[in-house]
């Protein structure tokens, strides 16, 4: 397996504290192809990154999507790309469970690779966290018709038909819920993998319950929409 074959997408919103320490762990396992796309962090994420990846910067915050959507459309652009890791800078994503990612979709089993925090035994997530991502299975088995056991999960490898495939067009956190709307709308072959997601005491200060309860209600309304658009432009 050629590493340099493998691009890293990586949004990054005001990650000065770890974002040094999980880039530097992924050059050190020879892996240099690492796009951060820098949503107009006020710290240091940007000058502390472009020591180990390239950085797209955006001038104004345009939300996860958005990032994730044009760091893709950049790897899509390398020819020698052939695989899409979508990778988080805080930490929470391991490099230890990348070649599991992996294996399945260069092997051809499948088109993406989603990890699932919830096919692993390990965990130690906080309540309202695991509460409001089992409600969102339930929403997207719903909306999407697709029975996956993690949704909200950013670590994922895909292959680039899987990359031009997919359509992101939600710019904030409803991405997420598009991308397994788009699989299953396109019919991708997908296949969940077990992955640790590392809840570190950066992360758990970062979280918010209000903020939390919020963005999931923002996300399922923005989903509705999306059907309802879907719909009225199909007929
Ligand atoms: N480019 C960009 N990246 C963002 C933005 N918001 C968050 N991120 C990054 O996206 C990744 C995931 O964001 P988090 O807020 O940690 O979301 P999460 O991991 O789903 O949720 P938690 O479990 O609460 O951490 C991290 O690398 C963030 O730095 C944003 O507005 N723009
Ligand atoms: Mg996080």
């Amino acid at each position: 397996m050629n590493k340099n074959s493998i691009y890293f997408v990586i949004p990054a919103y005001n990650e000065e504290k770890i974002i040094g320490s999980v880039l530097k762990k992924l050059n050190k396992n020879g892996y240099f192809k690492i796009i951060v796309i820098n949503d107009n962090s006020s710290d240091n994420t940007h000058k502390i990154s472009k020591k180990y990846a390239y950085v797209i910067n955006h001038k104004k915050n345009r939300g996860q999507g958005a990032a994730l959507r044009h760091g893709i459309n950049y790897c899509l652009k390398q020819s020698k790309c052939k695989y899409i890791v979508t990778f988080d800078a805080d930490g929470q994503h391991r490099i230890e469970d990348l070649n599991n990612m992996l294996k399945p979709v260069i092997d051809k089993k499948c088109e993406i690779t989603l990890g699932s925090r919830f096919l692993c035994k390990k965990s130690n997530m906080p309540f309202i966290k695991w509460f409001l991502l089992k409600l969102s299975l339930v929403f997207t088995l719903l909306i999407s018709h697709i029975n996956l056991t993690d949704t909200h999960n950013g670590y994922r490898v895909m292959n680039r038909y899987a990359a031009k495939c997919i359509e992101i067009k939600e710019n904030c956190m409803a991405h997420a819920s598009e991308i397994i709307d788009e699989i299953g709308i396109k019919k991708i072959k997908y296949k969940e993998i077990p992955v640790i997601i590392n809840y570190n005491p950066y992360v758990i200060k970062k979280h918010n319950f209000y903020a939390l309860i919020k963005r999931s209600i923002f996300v399922a309304f923005k989903m509705i929409i999306r059907k309802f658009r879907l719909l009225f432009n199909n007929n």
